[in-house]
């Protein structure tokens, strides 16, 4: 394993508490100035809906706006299936801004609001990416690309700062070979020197953000997933601020990768989170039933190695239905691609990931209530003074550790009752170990107590229902784990 260095961390905390306090601000008075109301709507598909099972994990789908506005049976689907969103075009740096200065806000806007109005979180992506930047990008080089890159960072993820749980910062910095795509951005550096700045820029604006680099065809191990690999390591090994690894994983039927899981793991051991990012599984058509069932073997797989790795944050696929896929018109006559028919009907790949799901989910009724991660998110304000409610159980796990670092997951069950609204999870170290970054909750530290405030978007945690927090930490000597937790000051049961 290949630590950051200490000095870069602590470097990196000090920024990313600054940047928390403004976060949380923005956050708080966005929230006061909208009023937004859970969805009410019960999915066109069945009873029971893919979100309701996925725990704290997101099981996501690529949303369009113009399909979002002008298809109701699409939105239905959209709101009621998915607890996490992607813009499929509309956070592009082209889309965002077409002439140079002169930004498109509404359609992402729009996409964040919906996701918000509905209790979904929110992929940000994607801000460096060597395909639909606008063309004015192309009149410069050098240094003059390079100011551009930090401002499009800055304006584009200060807009929505506090609001999009994990950014692709990076997409697609590979060839096939594993060798560095000759991008506008790898000329200007003269080199791979963008990723780690774009990282470090893309931190500083929003240090709560989980902040990913993303590609294709690294789902298996071959020469471009090694390149992908011995990158994040490198990264890490320099404290630069990457938090995640994006496998999109578009698949063609019956050809899932032998090595997926074992992929997925060896990168999840570096300690950094993953999420399988744009999956689909396309057919060559016509369509037949034994096709069909073969892509419900290949999602359910993907699925289950994603559920098998605790920093696995999710699944997202491409698209809400097989209605509107970029599939059709890029690889013809390959089609078909996702869980959902073009006619909204449930396929045999959306039986498969449900079961899988609820054969999975925790929760006192097999969860079939609960929303996952995005429970309640938008409609609290924040985290509360740490008024008494309820009871709490913890579960602190450390996933994985290196010589002075260490990563921690932390489950917190209300065990309680009612709902708790706005909470504050308050643990002391044992060891003098410390917070370097963490995600899923504003976090602070005070010598050896650690606070961990709710984000806005996990603020509402029904009974039995689970959110998962978890940071980086540096250590030194001995590591052993806080044997007391408090949430909201109420004393909880550690597991
Ligand atoms: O699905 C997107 C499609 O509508 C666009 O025309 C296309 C343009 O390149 O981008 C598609 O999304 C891509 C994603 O942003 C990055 N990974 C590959 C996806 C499929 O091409």
């Amino acid at each position: 394993m290949f630590p950051p260095t200490p000095s870069d961390k602590s470097g990196v905390l000090v920024r990313r508490l600054i940047a928390t306090v403004a976060g949380t601000t923005l956050a708080a008075a966005t929230l006061a100035a909208s009023i937004l109301v859970a969805s009410q709507e019960a999915s066109a598909i069945g009873g029971v809906t893919l979100r309701q099972f996925a725990g704290d994990r997101a099981v996501g789908a690529a949303i369009a706006a113009h399909h979002y506005n002008n298809d109701a049976s699409y939105r239905n689907l959209a709101n009621t299936e998915f607890n996490s969103v992607t813009a499929e075009n509309e956070m592009k740096w082209e889309s965002l801004e077409p002439s140079e200065n002169s930004y498109n806000w509404g359609p992402a806007d729009q996409i964040v609001n919906n996701a918000r109005t509905n209790n979904q979180r929110i992929r940000g992506h994607t801000l460096v990416w060597h395909s639909q930047y606008p063309r004015w990008l192309d009149s410069y080089s050098g240094t003059a690309v390079q100011t551009r890159v930090q401002e499009h960072i800055q304006t584009v993820m200060s807009r929505w700062r506090g609001q999009i749980y994990e950014w692709d910062v990076v997409n697609e910095p590979f060839e096939e070979n594993g060798s560095y795509r000759n991008s506008i951005f790898y000329r200007a550096w003269g080199g791979n020197g963008y990723i780690a700045q774009a990282f470090r820029w893309a931190d500083a604006v929003d240090p709560n953000a989980r902040l990913c680099i993303n590609d294709y065809n690294i789902e298996g191990i071959n020469a471009k997933s090694d390149a992908m690999y011995n990158l994040v390591r490198q990264l890490l090994q320099q404290g630069v601020p990457i938090d995640c690894v994006g496998f999109q994983a578009h698949f063609i039927v019956g050809q899932v990768p032998s090595t997926l899981e074992q992929n997925l793991q060896r990168f999840a051991a570096l300690g950094v989170s993953i999420h399988i990012t744009e999956l689909d599984v396309r057919i060559e058509g016509p369509v037949d039933n034994n096709e069909l069932q073969q892509q419900a073997r290949d999602f359910e797989r993907v699925f289950r190695a994603c559920w098998a790795i605790p920093n696995c944050t999710g699944v997202t696929q491409w698209g809400v239905s097989d209605q509107y896929s970029w599939v059709d018109g890029t690889f013809p006559p390959y089609t078909a691609p996702l869980m959902i028919s073009s006619s909204y009907q449930a396929k045999p790949a959306y039986t498969a990931v449900i079961n899988f799901l609820r054969g999975t989910s925790s929760g006192p009724t097999g969860g079939p209530t609960t929303g996952g991660p995005t429970t309640g998110g938008p409609t609290t304000g924040g985290p509360t003074t740490d008024a008494p409610q309820g009871a709490c159980r913890v579960e602190y796990t450390v996933v994985n550790q290196w010589p002075d670092g260490f990563t921690a997951s932390i489950n917190i069950v209300n065990t309680g009752s009612s709902p708790i609204n706005g909470w504050t999870l308050r643990f002391t170290f044992p060891n003098g170990q410390s917070v370097s970054h963490g995600w899923n909750a504003n976090w602070s530290q005070s010598g050896s107590t650690v606070t961990a405030e709710n984000a806005p978007w996990n603020g509402t945690l029904p009974p039995g229902v689970v959110v998962n927090i978890g940071f980086n930490g540096l250590w030194s000597g001995v590591n052993n784990e806080p044997t007391s937790f408090t949430l909201n000051n109420n004393s909880c049961t550690v597991v």
